[in-house]
């Protein structure tokens, strides 16, 4: 495509006044994922003191190429929170896609609080976990002091939210055994049997928060640091949303909005390149692989058992 026209209409440039299709009162669409946005909102706020993070105001609401899809971003900061950010896409009947994110602050070692729901008008992809900052399969005392006492609450929601089939094999290591990994197929599910689970992963992860106690010492901050960068750097390079962003919004606004705003952290929490971290994705020609897995897709059953033991070789 031609690139000058795409700058032209690169959304980030765009005064927001200047959008055809604005509205303002965005409430008066309500998506399927609105209420969602609405309590976890409403709920991080009553839990801790929650400032802005600065994001362009252009950013808040962008419109499509497509004139009718709805881009709704927001996010906030506080003394543990590095960055809890809210990426709400509107498509209407035929899309809907709520991806949320809590990012510790690196003094804390607390887990990622992450929502990532994929919908059409027929299936929902849905992710919910609080994704460790460190490996649980390699790392017995960040699964014990996070996770032990969650497997029960985690045993009463996949009744109604089972295991989703295959997933990106390397998923796994930034999965937890509480991670929700399922896909529906009606939207009353989404409401009755998501909606419930969603709110109490928030509320525990909160809880979480308020426990958490700062790190003794800088290498345990730097550790975290590390850990969150590597996280980063895998979702920004590998996002499964990449494809349909890219045709929605243009190729180099996609790229500002993942690294800057998604996975804001990915180019500044530290100096490793993503080859550094993930060296089995280096091509022949020292490029990045594009294939988003290299072991392929696998883990047909879920693969911890009800203790949240891991049960199967990798
Ligand atoms: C699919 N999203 C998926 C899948 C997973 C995730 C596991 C199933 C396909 C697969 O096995 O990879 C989510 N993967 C994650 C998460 C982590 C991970 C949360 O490794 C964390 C470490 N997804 C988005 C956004 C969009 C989106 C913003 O985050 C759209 C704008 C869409 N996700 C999306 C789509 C699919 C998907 C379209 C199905 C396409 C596919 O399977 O590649």
């Amino acid at each position: 495509s031609d690139s000058s026209s795409r700058y032209h209409c690169s959304p980030l440039l765009l005064n927001v006044s200047s959008v055809p299709f604005f509205t303002p009162d965005a409430k008066k669409c309500s998506s399927l994922y609105a209420d969602f946005v609405e309590f976890a909102v409403r709920e991080v706020a009553e839990s801790t003191q929650v400032s802005p993070f600065p994001i362009q105001e252009g950013l808040k609401e962008v419109l499509a190429y497509d004139g009718k899809t709805k881009l709704h971003s927001n996010a906030f900061q506080s003394s543990k929170m590095r960055l809890f950010r809210i990426a709400n896409l509107d498509g209407g009947e035929n899309m809907q896609v709520l991806n949320m994110a809590i990012f510790p602050n690196p003094e804390y070692d607390l887990p990622i609080f992450c929502a990532d729901f994929f919908s059409t008008a027929t299936k929902h992809i849905i992710v919910l976990d609080l994704n460790p900052l460190y490996d649980t399969g390699k790392n017995k005392w960040y699964k014990t002091k996070y996770y032990a006492d969650l497997i029960p609450v985690m045993n009463r929601y996949i009744k109604l939210l089972p295991w989703g089939q295959r997933l990106t094999a390397e998923s796994l290591q930034f999965f937890s055994p509480i991670v929700i990994w399922t896909k529906l197929e009606l939207r009353q599910e989404v409401q009755e049997n998501l909606f419930p689970a969603f709110k109490e992963y928030l509320q525990v992860w909160l809880k979480m928060m308020e426990n958490a106690e700062i790190a003794s010492n800088s290498e345990e901050v730097q550790r975290n640091q590390r850990a969150q960068h590597r996280y980063l750097l895998w979702r920004a390079t590998k996002d499964p949303g990449r494809p349909l962003l890219h045709r929605l919004f243009g190729e180099a606004w996609c790229e500002m909005y993942i690294k800057d705003f998604l996975f804001n952290g990915a180019t500044t929490l530290g100096t490793e390149t993503f080859l550094d971290y993930f060296p089995e994705y280096r091509c022949a020609d020292g490029s990045i692989n594009k294939e988003r897995s290299i072991v392929g897709k696998s883990y047909v059953k879920r693969p911890w058992d009800e203790h949240g033991n891991f049960t199967m070789a990798i």
